[in-house]
């Protein structure tokens, strides 16, 4: 059993990264429902992630998205960030909403649409530059809808000939973090559906490229766990984007779904060592809060991920290798379950209070006022949302 000093410390160690586009609107393609007191910046945007550090004392991290939060001055909004006790993490690239995207990106047939996409990824990297982010995540939403509609081998060349460019323009702290999805844009064929596709580009590229596992990205059943642990075991898994699926790629709060399938993932990061900080797995979020008020929601998906990670951290590692050794199948499983079992809640709120923060981040925030100081002065101007 870890020592519960070593569980405390490994809790306090953990940093979770929130999207900056989670702070802003966001919906359905039916309805996008606004709500009082949303960012109208990425300025505001950080001042709200300050809150969600603030009040839990491990989301020191926001990923950017651009072109949503483009702005003039990106050492400037470095500045602010470091004003707010913040920093820039990942700087997502965004090469799915410009007409000219409608055949796809960097696997588009046409060379001067290529073009385009990659100039896009080589501006991420610029920005990089200049925020200090260490990581440029990429996700495509290339593909096909139709058999025949174009040439699958082709596309994975073109990718290919994409990556080695942005990989070649990274510096030596930089790092390509590939995210796969098995659908949607596009329905027949994605051009990076899964792991492996991912893995296998990575792989080619070398060590500054690695794989980003979005929870809501698998067919339903798929085993989420055993991808983590083979990832790690490579040294190929770079990070996460965490959120909570039902059916498709719903982006609900990590954690809400389906906490068993959370405690599993982070049971396979800590066997497999990846909540070293130095094995660089980036625990980011990547979810939208359609009907929720967003910073306590945010609040919550932390703690969520947070508990998680406490239960991985309690499995008894000696008693789950005796069982299995021994061929105890029903003792290896109650090693495992009675971590999960376990009520996480009083150590987490020790290791807070031992932080000098509020054992309860959620009330914390609630008292704080926040939410009432941005109802109030976050009135005119245009609220963030999709696309801005
Ligand atoms: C795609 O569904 C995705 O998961 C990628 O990470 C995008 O950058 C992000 O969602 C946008 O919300
Ligand atoms: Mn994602």
């Amino acid at each position: 059993m870890t020592a519960p000093s070593a569980v405390k410390a490994a809790l306090t160690s953990q940093a979770i990264e929130t999207p900056s586009w989670a702070y802003g609107n966001s919906g359905t393609r039916f309805k996008v429902f606004a709500q009082p007191g949303v960012p109208r910046d990425p300025r505001e945007k950080l001042d709200d992630a300050a809150q969600v550090h603030r009040h839990t004392g491990v989301a020191p991290t926001v990923a950017l998205h651009i072109p949503w939060d483009r702005v003039d001055d990106y050492a400037a909004l470095a500045r602010h960030a470091d004003d707010l006790g913040l920093r820039l993490g990942a700087i997502n690239a965004n090469v799915f909403q410009d007409d000219d995207y409608k055949l796809g990106s960097v696997c588009h047939p046409e060379a001067a649409v290529r073009r385009k996409a990659l100039d896009h990824l080589f501006e991420c990297v610029d920005i990089m530059d200049a925020t200090g982010s260490r990581d440029l995540k990429l996700w495509f939403s290339d593909g096909t809808n139709y058999p025949g509609q174009d040439d699958i081998r082709a596309r994975q060349d073109r990718l290919a000939e994409a990556l080695t460019a942005v990989y070649e323009r990274l510096g030596d702290d930089q790092r390509i973090l590939l995210e796969y999805k098995f659908f949607e844009p596009a329905f027949y064929t994605t051009d990076v559906p899964d792991w492996g596709t991912a893995y296998a580009h990575c792989l080619k590229l070398g060590p500054k490229a690695q794989v980003v596992v979005d929870t809501g990205h698998h067919a339903p059943g798929t085993n989420i766990e055993f991808i983590v642990a083979l990832l790690l075991r490579e040294g190929k898994l770079g990070g996460f984007d965490f959120n909570s699926r039902f059916y498709a790629d719903d982006d609900l709060m990590v954690g809400a779904a389906d906490p068993f399938q959370l405690f599993r993932i982070m049971y396979e990061v800590v066997r497999g060592g990846g909540l070293d900080p130095a094995a660089g797995v980036a625990f980011m979020l990547d979810q939208c809060h359609n009907i929720e008020p967003k910073v306590p929601a945010i609040i919550r998906s932390v703690m969520n991920v947070q508990e998680a990670t406490a239960k991985a951290l309690l499995v008894d590692r000696d008693a789950l290798a005796a069982a299995q050794a021994s061929g105890d199948v029903l003792g290896a499983n109650a090693a495992l379950m009675d971590a999960f079992s376990t009520d996480v809640r009083p150590l987490l709120a020790e290791v807070r209070a031992d932080a000098g923060l509020d054992p309860d981040p959620v009330a914390a925030y609630h008292r704080s006022g926040w939410a009432e100081k941005i109802t109030e002065e976050r009135k005119g101007g245009q609220q963030a949302g999709w696309g801005a």
